[in-house]
């Protein structure tokens, strides 16, 4: 059976009301995911719903579609109730009517009448609002019942459905907040695990698989793959059979959903054996130093690009103080020489994806008509710049990492050798990287650090790692 939506069914049929007023008129068309095979048709991946099909109908099951009339104020579930062949092979399956009230409708119609709906609507010109799909079967799909290419339904999307369901989802309610902090709950538990198992000898990827399990077995799934690694300037390194070396950093990125698939979003680095090394714990210092100032400049009305600026500046103060970077710190976070330790944005949204309504558009979700993306190398690749609004979920992260190619490339370029200490930087080789990671609730007056906290200063770390 799968899980009741965890929020109550006014509470989705207030959301499409609003959607229906965003919209003003037409229809929009919510498309559920369905199974997606791995390597072959009857073995899945594990089902994951659209996060906006969850946010508006929190119905957490393959085979649904839904239509939202804006001018007859009503949403349409499609589906069809199980069959004898999937209660055989799945046990009892809610029917389709019991999901409608789940979901606080009661118009269903079955799967093959969305077609006719659709059709109905643009034979009558009514605007039919799509979002841009992300996946394949979606892209098909649309195109037929759109009548056109698959590869035009990108263009198809509909600017009025996309900023409205981000007005929505971008700001979080109490209730949404508190399924942050579950997902956290569990999130936190698999850091101090990987922590404690930061020993010489342990396999990245036996703890980061049990890790893996204890989001699994909370209910909920890893909010994104698994990194547990002593190369943490690998940004999106796999987990191997690599064994940690003492006196290495092992930097885990990890994160478990709630039930409800609101995600968790952490990074903790450390010391591999139990004790930083003095140049690491200087490294580390100037992370959490750069971490804490940008925590305590997050509030409403702030745009996230100068909190990215102000992290940045205070990476590149540190890195002058240990005789990697020189000159006026503020104006080689200017020119972007500090990029060269961070080459990453300091965070993004957070909600019901890692990288919250990521399908949307990153842009459109992370800037506005005031705030612009960069071009300039590492703010460019900064997701979220615009300006915070009291309810938005977000996560702090900046980094210092030692990318040898990159190094390399810069070095040889004499690429602003006015504020990098080339030869200084040598003497880090192999150091890897630290990235320290929170998730933060904006809120009226500053920023809130969700959930309980997990060791974070150097000595709590130390701590935390078993001998
Ligand atoms: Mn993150």
């Amino acid at each position: 059976m799968p899980a009741p939506p965890p929020f109550d069914a006014d509470t989705y049929a207030a959301r499409r009301r609003r959607l229906m007023e965003q919209l003003g008129s037409g229809v929009a068309l919510l498309l559920g995911n369905g199974e997606s095979a791995s390597n072959y048709a009857a073995n899945h991946y594990p089902f994951r719903q659209d996060s906006t099909f969850l946010y508006f109908l929190g119905l957490d099951c393959p085979g649904l579609d839904a239509v939202v009339d804006a001018d007859a104020g009503r949403t349409t579930l499609f589906g069809e109730d199980p069959g004898l062949e999937a209660v055989i092979w799945e046990g009892p399956q809610p029917s389709i009517d019991a999901l409608a009230q789940q979901a606080g409708l009661d118009d269903t119609a079955p799967p093959g009448a969305l077609t006719e709906t659709v059709q109905r609507a643009r034979d009558a010109g009514r605007m039919v609002h799509t979002l841009p799909p992300y996946r394949e079967a979606h892209r098909r799909r649309l195109g037929a019942l759109l009548g056109c290419k698959p590869e035009a339904t990108d263009d198809h999307a509909s600017d009025v459905f996309i900023r409205a369901v981000v007005a929505q989802r971008e700001s979080k309610t109490d209730a949404e907040v508190a399924e942050v902090e579950k997902a956290l709950d569990v999130t936190r538990r698999m850091h101090l695990l990987a922590m404690q198992e930061a020993r010489s000898g342990a396999v990245e990827r036996e703890v980061a698989g049990r890790m893996e399990g204890m989001a699994r077995a909370a209910g909920g799934e890893t909010a994104f793959p698994t990194i547990f690694s002593e190369r943490g300037e690998v940004f999106h390194n796999t987990p191997s059979a690599q064994r940690l070396t003492g006196g290495a950093l092992a930097l885990c990125d990890a994160g478990g959903t709630a039930p409800s698939r609101y995600a968790g979003d952490i990074t903790r680095t450390a010391p591999v054996g139990g004790a930083f090394s003095q140049k690491q714990r200087a490294v580390y210092e100037i992370v959490l130093d750069a971490q804490e100032a940008a925590l305590s400049a997050i509030e409403p009305g702030v745009k996230y690009k100068d909190v990215h600026r102000l992290a940045a500046r205070h990476l590149a103060d540190g890195l002058k103080g240990v005789g990697m970077m020189k000159g006026d710190p503020e104006e080689a976070v200017r020119e972007g020489a500090h990029a060269l330790f961070f080459p990453h944005g300091l965070g993004h949204m957070l909600g019901l994806d890692a990288h919250d309504m990521e399908a949307l558009g990153e842009d459109v979700v992370g800037y506005d008509d005031e705030t612009t993306r960069s071009e300039q190398f590492g703010l460019n690749a900064l997701r979220l710049g615009r300006e915070l609004k009291e309810g938005f979920v977000l996560t702090v992260e900046p980094g210092v990492y030692f990318i040898e190619p990159l190094i390399e490339q810069w070095r040889s370029e004499g690429r602003h050798a006015r504020f990098i200490d080339y030869d200084a930087v040598a003497d880090y080789e192999g150091f890897g990287g630290i990235r320290i990671e929170d998730d933060v609730l904006v809120t009226s007056d500053g920023g809130r650090i969700l959930g309980e906290p997990i060791p974070k200063q150097p000595e709590a770390v130390e701590a935390a790692v078993g001998n």
